[in-house]
């Protein structure tokens, strides 16, 4: 029943690796200097992003859980109204620690769907797989290692059933506003009427809730950043000194983008792959975005990007909120 299409051959493996270097090294190029939040998920980066999750002042998990314990019905009528068998595809979908209490739930009511969730780290994906195989027997999962959009086109070469999305736990937030507003519109036109997307938004809010759950005293989050420069210099064989490079988060309440960088604690120099990238002292690597969204934000991007909005469930500080939206 389970299946997981990982990037098997050589050839393919070759290009991953290829794009991670070419990706690194023209981020290094730009000014600023920046590096992509995608490749944070290595083994140890899948590690520390759980423990970033269970962190007092990560709430962002615990918000959308809520949601999922308490209003799983509401979720499930949302997503198979019409009771005709569909795909379950959830985009990012790391350990799945949310969306296994609707998968259970769909189970017991025997709802006939196909479990296929999308990842770029393969390694959380087999920790989900043997988890879930254990916890929901019979469940029928498909796991696809990869981008979002080619891992969705080759959900559609699998099975032509109406299909429901999930992007959940403010992942979209990852993404620069604009690269949001063109992902939803791309999604859009990849689906059919009668699909259903369901995407949650971490919520604009008291700035220093926001910076606290990016800027932990325990310095989680600070690992999580630089594990990537760990990460480049294990891969891709570079020179990174990790203790020369200092964590730095920033909440802008105006825009909702709350940023991470890395500062260069002093003059120095990293080689990569032949090149030579000189870092000023306190010049900063920009790393990631996390933005926080009003719900007219959320509505705007629905919008602009074709989706009508079905309705939309809140946790029950209304810190976060999960957006039904259909074709
Ligand atoms: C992967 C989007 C859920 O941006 O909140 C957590 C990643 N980065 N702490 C987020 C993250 C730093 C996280 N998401």
């Amino acid at each position: 029943l389970s299946e997981t299409f990982t990037a098997q051959n050589k050839e393919t493996e070759q290009q991953t690796a290829n794009t991670f270097l070419e990706d690194v090294t023209a981020g290094l190029r730009q000014h600023p200097k920046q590096l992509q939040s995608k490749y944070f998920y290595d083994q140890r980066g899948d590690k520390l992003f759980q423990e970033i999750m269970s962190l007092p002042d990560y709430y962002l998990t615990r918000c959308e859980m809520d949601i999922f314990k308490s209003k799983t019905a509401e979720i499930a009528l949302g997503i198979s109204a019409d009771n005709t068998p569909f795909d379950l595809i959830e985009l990012g979908a790391g350990d799945a620690s949310k969306s296994i209490h609707l998968l259970q739930y769909l189970k017991n009511l025997d709802t006939d769907f196909r479990y296929m969730p999308i990842d770029i780290s393969g390694n959380i994906l087999s920790v989900l797989d043997e988890r879930l195989k254990k916890e929901i027997p019979g469940l029928d999962i498909v796991s696809l290692e990869g981008e979002y959009f080619q891992m969705l086109y080759k959900a559609s070469q699998l099975s032509s059933r109406r299909k429901v999305i999930l992007f959940l736990g403010s992942n979209i937030g990852n993404m620069e506003l604009e690269e949001a507003y063109r992902f939803c519109f791309e999604l859009r036109k990849n689906l059919n009427k009668g699909d259903v997307v369901m995407i949650g938004f971490d919520l604009k809010k008291e700035p220093n809730t926001i910076l606290n759950a990016y800027n932990d005293a325990e310095g989680v989050t600070a690992s999580f950043n630089l594990n990537l420069l760990e990460r480049i210099n294990k891969e891709l064989g570079a020179d990174f000194v990790l203790d020369q490079f200092e964590h730095y988060e920033t909440y802008d309440p105006v825009t909702g983008a709350c940023r991470s960088y890395l500062i260069s604690l002093a003059d120095q120099n990293v080689s990569l792959d032949g090149d030579v990238f000189h870092f000023a002292e306190n010049e900063p690597v920009y790393m990631e975005v996390s933005q926080k969204f009003s719900i007219e934000d959320t509505q705007k991007m629905a919008l602009q990007s074709g989706f009508k909005t079905v309705y939309s469930i809140m946790d029950s500080r209304e810190w976060f909120v999960d957006v039904f939206w259909t074709a």
